[in-house]
């Protein structure tokens, strides 16, 4: 039997972009994404050979060119997600931290020589922000720019940088002055190194690297005129995590349809299938129930973000609430598929830990429940 897990009817109200959208992310997912996960989680390896397919959806290309709505680009950052989160990521942090940033914050020119090769992912990007010491408050940190007769002189370091081994240009955030400033920095440029993570656990399958800066001159046409302070940096994020409340609904999603396929074929006690028994039933109504509540507030925040009415505490619930979920989610279909659960045969294994990070990336579960805070009371409460 099929089952959909559009209960409340929502794909009655997408207009033929939606639809084509999410159709064409799909058939991408199913037939040249999954099945090369399994080979990468092992191995520890981002799958490259995804990208020619990636590039090829025009996603990024379309997001370069702001022609997609925001409904559209969350369905496709969910169908992305059902591959994994590290597959969703390698966009989000491509389109929505790098490619944002220089649409956002960057001259006519900067725009010019990287969004064309960045939304036909001919070149691959990075955003650094975070550092050893300054992960939730990166505003304390360490990273320097000075100026010099010809532009700047950068030296730092940025630690879990997602894309920074392949990157050919990445978005660096440094204190110029005592300012936070944005710099686009070609990672071939003398005095900048990327060097791997490796043994995670969490995002096998993605590209992780600490970037090490050592006098690393750049043109003063390297710096994001527009940046000028760690605000600006915090703008990015939004986009990113709007993508994450609408990524992780398809992360959940695919734990759930893996699940349920194995429920009601795999018979336990007098040949009945395990989808047959109420425990379990009530366990699948309960997963359903939290898909459906956050592709709801995914799609609330989609209608506000249409409408530029988005507001960053409002991101902050559906990143919070949305990544919570998911994961939960994927625990309790870990444990309903059994032993089969922790093996690589099945997906769900990789999401929920995969999961496990983007709990902690794009402002941990604490720091968005401190903006929701801070937003319901008026007082700060992060230091
Ligand atoms: P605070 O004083 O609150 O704010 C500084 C300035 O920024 C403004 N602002 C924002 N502007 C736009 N959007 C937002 N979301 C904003 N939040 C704050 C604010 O109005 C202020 O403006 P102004 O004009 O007064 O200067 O700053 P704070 O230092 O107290 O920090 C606040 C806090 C803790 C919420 C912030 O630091 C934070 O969000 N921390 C979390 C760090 C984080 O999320 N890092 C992510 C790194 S990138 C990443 O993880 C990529 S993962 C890969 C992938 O996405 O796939
Ligand atoms: P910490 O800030 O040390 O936090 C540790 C714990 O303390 C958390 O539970 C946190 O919620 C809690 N905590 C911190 N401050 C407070 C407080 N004031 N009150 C209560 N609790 C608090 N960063 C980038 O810049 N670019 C990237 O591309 C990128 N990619 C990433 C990819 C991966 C795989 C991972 C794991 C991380 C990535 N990050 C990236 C970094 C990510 O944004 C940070 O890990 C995140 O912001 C949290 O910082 P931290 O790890 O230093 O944790």
């Amino acid at each position: 039997m099929e089952t959909t897990l559009d209960l409340l009817d929502l794909e009655a109200d997408w207009t033929g972009e939606h639809k084509e959208i999410v159709s064409s992310v799909r058939r991408y997912v199913d037939t040249e994404v999954l099945p090369r996960m399994k080979e990468h989680q092992r191995a520890g390896t981002f799958p490259k050979d995804v990208l020619p397919g990636l590039a090829k959806l025009g996603l990024l290309e379309a997001l370069a060119t702001n022609s997609l709505d925001p409904v559209a680009y969350g369905l496709a950052m969910r169908e992305l997600e059902r591959a994994g989160s590290t597959i969703r990521s390698f966009a989000s942090v491509q389109g929505s931290l790098v490619m944002s940033a220089i649409e956002m914050l960057g001259t006519d020119s900067q725009k010019k020589e990287w969004l064309p090769s960045l939304g036909r992912l001919e070149a691959i990007g990075c955003f650094g922000l975070t550092e050893p010491d300054f992960g939730s408050n990166p505003a304390g940190m360490r990273t320097k720019a000075e100026k010099t007769a010809k532009g700047y002189k950068l030296s730092g370091q940025k630690c879990w940088i997602t894309n920074g081994m392949a990157a050919k240009v990445a978005v660096i955030w440094a204190k110029l002055d005592g300012t936070v400033n944005g710099f686009l920095v070609p990672t071939a440029t003398p005095g900048f190194e990327a060097r791997e993570i490796r043994d995670k656990w969490s995002f096998r399958t993605s590209d992780t690297a600490e970037l090490f800066l050592q006098d690393v001159e750049v043109p003063e046409s390297a710096r994001l005129p527009k940046a000028q302070s760690l605000g600006s940096a915090l703008k990015c994020l939004n986009q990113a995590r709007y993508g994450i409340a609408w990524g992780v609904v398809g992360a959940a999603m695919a734990c759930f349809e893996e699940t349920r396929r194995y429920l009601v074929e795999r018979p336990q006690f007098n040949g009945r299938p395990l989808a047959s028994h109420q425990l379990i039933q009530s366990k699948l109504a309960w997963m359903a129930t939290e898909i459906t509540t956050m592709q709801l507030l995914a799609k609330r925040l989609g209608e506000l973000k249409s409408e530029d009415r988005l507001q960053p505490q409002q991101v902050s619930l559906g990143k919070m609430n949305n990544c919570r979920k998911a994961l939960e989610v994927a625990r309790t279909c870990r444990d309903l598929l059994g032993a089969a659960g922790i093996h690589h045969e099945h997906h769900v294994g990789r999401h929920l830990t995969d999961l496990e990070t983007v709990l902690t990336y794009e402002g941990t579960e604490h720091i968005h429940s401190l903006i929701l805070g801070e937003h319901l009371t008026g007082i700060p409460a992060y230091v």
